[in-house]
């Protein structure tokens, strides 16, 4: 064992039963964390357990991505009986049923005009692959001089160096370089003066999508492959858009032969009252990328969807050579194809994609009462996603929220923080006891905080 372990550290390792030095963890305070850890063994239906025993509620399914709440027998099932029939399968040139079976499942529940599913293994392979696509497109097209990737303030596209390129959370790019050249963004659509505590959609800022024009004035269209947004900013703590913005956006591309992309890693699969949010919006982008909720979590999974328009482009050349040189040697895995098939089956099993928008009505409510609560500056909410912002103690950003943090995970309530906002997003199959429990349990660390 290494001797510079902290004692604080061997006498938390000594409690779980677990050494806790060697494993450098990912987006983690992790000298923190091994302080005082908090170890999950056990999770069923809304709950974790910890390794001390006690049940937490889970307010965020997971990490968005656990829609259909833990432990659900048909996908544990699928997973075992895959695992013993066939371990593997090589994706290039080789296939297995399932993946096939899959994509045309997923073209049932996705927007009218996607056309063909790529598979990767996470929502960051997702975003880069959609976006090699878009360059790629182009070039086949004979239209090689789009080569700029536009991306937004404020959205995140996962950690590979295409979406931290395309992203807009300075703390996930400014240690890392150049990054990928050509990029530029769109503000954000963030508008507190104008939209705190809206309900459900804001009503101001529609006009934020004309920011692209002023993009293309500067930098010709003749240049732009693609723009890249997350319809609703998840991880910059809970930004709906405005009523008109995707529209407005959508239109600005289609004139302009720009493609439009919507990372749906998080807004797919429920989470916003339709299948994705292009079908609660009533927008339809070139590319969608998803992950997370395709597997309900269970095996790391991740897909692009495409238009058979930008597909088709691609489907030029001489028969016998590949036609997208990119793919990843898990993509399509059988044992993530097996989840993502019983998950699917769960989710029309038992209405989950549409179940979102009949308790956001509830969720809103319980939601919304936090306003007035101690230093809550804003809170936005669509479908079952909430976001509760915090006045940031001075210098000290995200401390007040992740103390909030800490509290509700002390009396058994797990959610998550960005910056200075507590971002809910519960499994859908939530009811309204687990919505009291979760908005008293807040309250009470806002006010204990106070
Ligand atoms: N795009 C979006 C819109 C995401 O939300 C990714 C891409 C990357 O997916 P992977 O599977 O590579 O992590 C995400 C991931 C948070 C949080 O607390 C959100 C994500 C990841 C980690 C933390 O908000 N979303
Ligand atoms: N690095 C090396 C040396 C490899 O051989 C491969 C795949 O064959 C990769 C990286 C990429 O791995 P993956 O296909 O799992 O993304």
């Amino acid at each position: 064992m290494n001797k510079a372990i902290d004692p604080a550290l061997m006498q938390a390792a000594e409690a779980s039963g677990t050494v806790l030095d060697s494993y450098w963890m990912p987006f983690t305070a992790n000298r923190q964390f091994k302080k005082n850890p908090r170890l999950l063994v056990r999770a069923e239906g809304m709950h974790y357990w910890d390794v001390h025993g006690r049940q937490i509620l889970d307010a965020v399914a997971g990490l968005w991505c656990v829609n259909a709440g833990h432990g659900r027998q048909r996908i544990v099932k699928a997973i075992q009986a895959q695992a013993a029939e066939m371990d593997f399968a090589p994706p290039f040139q080789m296939g297995h049923p399932k993946a096939f079976e899959l994509a045309e499942r997923l073209l049932e529940i996705a927007p009218a005009g996607m056309g063909k599913v790529f598979f990767t293994n996470s929502g960051s392979e997702s975003v880069d692959t959609a976006l090699k696509m878009a360059l790629a497109y182009h070039r086949a097209r004979g239209d090689g001089t789009r080569t700029r990737l536009i991306g937004r303030e404020r959205g995140y596209h996962g950690v590979n160096f295409g979406g931290i390129s395309v992203g807009g959370m300075v703390g996930n790019r400014k240690t890392f370089g150049a990054m990928v050249a050509g990029v530029d963004h769109l503000r954000h659509t963030h508008d507190p003066a104008r939209n705190a505590f809206s309900v459900g959609q804001p009503a101001h800022g529609a006009e934020f999508a004309d920011d692209l024009e002023r993009r293309i004035a500067l930098h010709d269209a003749s240049t732009i492959a693609a723009v890249i947004v997350e319809p609703v900013a998840g991880s910059t703590g809970v930004l709906v858009p405005p009523v008109g913005y995707l529209q407005r956006l959508r239109d600005i591309c289609t004139r302009h032969g720009i493609l439009l992309i919507f990372d749906e890693v998080i807004t797919g699969f429920g989470r916003t009252g339709q299948p994705f949010a292009a079908q609660t919006f009533g927008v339809v982008p070139d590319l969608m990328t998803i992950a997370k909720g395709l597997t309900n979590g269970s095996v790391p999974m991740g897909g692009v969807l495409a238009t058979n328009a930008v597909h088709d482009v691609f489907m030029t050349g001489p028969e016998h050579l590949v036609e997208f040189m990119h793919g990843y040697t898990y993509s399509g895995h059988p044992l993530a194809c097996a989840a993502g098939l019983a998950t699917l089956d769960t989710y029309a099993e038992e209405g989950l994609l549409t179940r979102a928008a009949e308790m956001q009505g509830y969720f809103a409510e319980g939601l919304h009462s936090l306003k007035g609560e101690p230093n809550v500056v804003d809170i936005r909410n669509v479908g079952l996603v909430g976001g509760v912002e915090l006045a940031p103690l001075p210098g000290e950003p995200a401390k007040r929220a992740f103390g909030v943090f800490l509290d509700c995970y002390e009396r058994g309530v797990m959610l998550r923080t960005t910056g200075d906002t507590v971002a809910l997003s519960p499994p859908l199959i939530i009811e309204r006891g687990h919505i009291d429990q979760i908005i008293d349990t807040v309250r009470g660390a806002l006010r204990r905080a106070a």
